[in-house]
């Protein structure tokens, strides 16, 4: 990577509060000489918590969603302003897992980033191709058209608050990973799709991490790709050694 890391764990539906405080506090010693930035993912129910814990740390906490509306009858659903109110500075926006299971649009997806952007907290957008796409060959086009739609209307300025992650579907909580030649092309592509909108400047500055089944023991091949500037980590983020070895990779 040539731009400072960003590793961020996504924790999905994972961990009670007991079990929140045992992985942070197991962390935060293992990942306190971090030469890249460390973000923990948390179930809403969890960041109330970890914002505690973490204080003081070089460990961020970020959301796995939120709704785009600032509030109303929208049963179930967090906003952005509840999110900052916690402490909470990173929001997981667009993962697949809520396009293919809680009716995710790229319009919604377009919608939710702006709500994180206007609140003050950084966005990680989540793009990738399903199995299907990869093998029709539409990977450029879907990923490139997901990466559009969700940045529409959103200024250059407004982009530092954005972390694009690249995550194939197929490499999603299956084991395989793409490979580092794979996830360097799709981050790159996602990088020009950036300088085309915006300009060099902007796509030089962008964060662009690899996600899917990203464990301790790829990490270090992903990481030394030119395109790739961090991880969005799946099942290796719930155990505080794995996720140490991969900050320690990107550091
Ligand atoms: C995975 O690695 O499984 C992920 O979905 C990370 O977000």
């Amino acid at each position: 990577a040539l731009r400072k890391a960003v590793i961020a764990g996504n924790w999905k539906m994972n961990n009670t509060r007991v079990e929140t405080k045992a992985l942070i506090e197991d962390l935060i010693p293992l990942a306190k000489d971090a030469g890249c930035d460390v973000v923990v993912c948390v179930p809403f129910t969890n960041l109330e918590t970890a914002v505690n814990l973490t204080k003081g740390t070089n460990i961020k906490v970020g959301a796995q969603n939120c709704h785009f509306e600032a509030k109303g009858a929208f049963t179930g659903e967090i906003s952005a302003s509840m999110l900052t109110e916690m402490g909470v500075e990173y929001v997981v926006i667009g993962h697949s897992e809520r396009r293919q299971y809680f009716g995710e649009t790229d319009a919604t997806v377009n919608k939710r980033l702006k709500a994180v952007i206007d609140a003050g907290m950084t966005a990680i957008l989540c793009v990738g191709e399903m199995l299907e796409d990869r093998e029709n060959g539409i990977t450029e086009e879907l990923v490139a058209m997901q990466t559009k739609i969700a940045l529409g209307g959103v200024s250059k300025e407004d982009l530092s608050k954005v972390i694009i992650a690249y995550e194939p579907v197929w490499a999603i909580g299956t084991g395989k990973t793409a490979t580092a030649d794979q996830a360097n092309e799709v981050c790159a592509l996602i990088r020009a799709t950036v300088e085309k909108l915006y300009d060099k400047e902007a796509s030089d500055a962008l964060t662009i991490q690899y996600g899917g089944s990203m464990n301790a023991g790829n990490a270090a091949e992903l990481l030394s790709k030119p395109d790739v500037d961090g991880g969005l980590i799946g099942g290796a983020s719930l155990k505080a050694p794995d996720f140490a070895t991969i900050i320690n990779a990107a550091s």
